[in-house]
């Protein structure tokens, strides 16, 4: 496959200047291998070595490898100036890729011995957009709230708790919840009442469903709230052993999917890219979303993911302009405070034909 070997960073001219939108990228899984080596330098001590935190290309990882590479980066990322610094180089890069709007998430964490708090953790990414705004960069940014499933219920709870906090005070930049975090670890239901509570108070619900075939029963459920958007959903279908019920309750909810290709063929729930989902739910003409999930663990970014699926799936680049167009109406910032249609829609002319 010879898609498969494509150059990391490779994508065309055309996808480069593509207008794109990104809506599903983990600030911490989207470092990028400059901004580790800034974090190895300051860290020294923990002997840590860039080809432990990325998967490069050609190599794969079973997923719970991958949550493996995410602990080494919390390792580097530790500090308010590190996150600080990891926000901005992930901003900016995003915008170099022409991305014009991004939602990034990440969870909030807690390092006794840094002082780091997880208000402080919050208060620092929301710095960094605001410092890339000042900056003048093409790029509308917003953050949404992420819970690791992990860690449990009372955890679920009181990040929503924080994320509230920050829906009222951060000018419209915290705009949402992300649920993530290791699939096979944790009970998606027993997060039910503090998702609920998240949308109840307006917080917009992005959530991983489905991402290995095991969540089915747990992705039933939460479907049931519903979420406003969907991260992955690689088992909901039933050609993959999910079922039509559950694509039903999709489909009559119109939840917009996150779809990530490379993520999904490094991290082995889908086995080729011609077996991606995306197939699936671009067939059916549902909103789905080109994504890069952790753009720095995975060694891509959004303009070769567009061009991954288009080699992929035979899309013709006015297919991609209308793709990458049509996301638009997928991101959580309320409409009135986005100038996005100047900046992302696409103008006749720039359409190859
Ligand atoms: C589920 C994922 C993920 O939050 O520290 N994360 N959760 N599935 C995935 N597919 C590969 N990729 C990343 O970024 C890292 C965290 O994002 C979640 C995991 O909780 C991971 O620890 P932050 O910025």
């Amino acid at each position: 496959n010879s898609l498969y070997f494509m150059m990391d960073n490779e994508a065309d001219v055309f996808y480069r200047q593509l207008p794109k939108v990104e809506l599903h990228a983990h600030l911490n899984g989207s470092v990028s291998s400059q901004t580790i080596e800034k974090l190895i330098k300051r860290k020294p001590h923990l002997n840590i070595e860039h080809s432990m935190t990325a998967i490069g290309k050609g190599q794969r990882r079973t997923l719970d490898e991958c949550f493996q590479v995410f602990k080494v980066i919390h390792q580097l990322v530790d500090t308010e100036e590190d996150i600080l610094m990891v926000a901005r180089d992930v901003i900016r890069e995003f915008a170099a890729d022409s991305v014009k709007y991004l939602e990034l998430r990440s969870t909030p964490r807690e390092e006794k011995s840094t002082g780091l708090t997880k208000k402080k953790y919050i208060e620092t990414v929301i710095r960094a957009i605001q410092l890339c705004k000042n900056e003048g960069l093409d790029i509308d940014v917003r953050f949404l709230v992420a819970i690791d499933r992990r860690n449990g219920e009372k955890v679920a709870m009181e990040t929503v708790e924080l994320a509230e906090e920050f829906l009222m005070s951060s000018d419209d930049l915290v705009v949402g919840l992300d649920l993530s975090g290791d699939p096979t670890v944790g009970d998606g239901k027993s997060l039910l009442p503090a998702l609920q509570r998240a949308k109840n108070c307006g917080l917009k619900l992005s959530l991983h469903l489905a991402e290995v075939p095991s969540q089915l029963e747990e992705s039933d459920l939460l479907l049931n709230l519903p979420p406003d958007r969907i991260g992955h959903g690689t088992f909901l279908h039933p050609e993959v052993g999910g079922s039509q019920s559950l694509v039903d309750k999709v489909l009559k909810n119109n939840i917009p999917l996150e779809l990530c290709l490379t993520s999904n063929i490094k991290g082995q729930t889908v086995p080729c890219y011609t077996e991606h989902h995306f197939k699936y739910w671009y067939q059916l003409g549902h909103p789905s979303v080109i994504c890069t999930d952790d753009k720095g663990v995975f060694c891509t970014d959004l303009s070769q993911e567009y061009q991954l699926a288009a080699s992929t799936f035979g899309l013709s680049h006015e297919a991609i302009w209308k793709l990458s167009h049509q996301a638009i109406d997928c991101i959580f910032a309320p409409e009135t405070c986005i100038p996005l249609t100047h900046s992302v829609k696409p103008k006749a002319s720039h359409i190859p034909q």
